[in-house]
């Protein structure tokens, strides 16, 4: 009788087990993958500002690498005005009065080589990752 006792037991212990290890382990996959998501949305909501200034009637970075979703800001510090124009016309700044900045955010992959409209010896490349 005790034996039966203990068995039933033991039954019931294992059976404890499962129904509360099972779910953990079950759980702790899925809390991984839950993990992983915000790792991912972190990696897409840190998008970055990148600072261009415009001085000596240069781009002061002339080649810029970002990812898509970035934003690139010109600063124009120098004295007169300038423009950021895509050679391909993706992208135009229009006028920079001196002073004045303009922002851009990057939509597309791709390599956009610019100049400025009023000093085509002006060049830059915007590299989209
Ligand atoms: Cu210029």
């Amino acid at each position: 009788m005790s034996g039966w006792f203990s068995s039933k037991h033991l039954l019931v212990s294992i059976g404890f087990m499962l129904a509360v290890c099972l779910p953990a382990l079950v759980l702790s996959t899925e809390g991984q993958a839950a993990a992983a998501r915000p790792v991912r949305a972190a990696t897409v909501s840190s998008r970055k500002l990148h600072i261009v200034t415009i001085k000596d009637m240069k781009y002061q970075v002339p080649t810029l690498t970002v990812e898509v979703g970035d934003t690139v800001e010109w600063k124009n510090e120098d004295i007169v005005s300038h423009t950021v124009t895509a050679v391909n016309k993706a992208f135009d700044s229009g006028t920079i009065r001196r002073g004045r900045s303009w922002k851009l955010v990057v939509k597309k992959r791709g390599t956009f080589a610019y100049t400025c409209t009023f000093h085509p010896n002006m060049k830059g490349v915007l590299i989209v990752r």
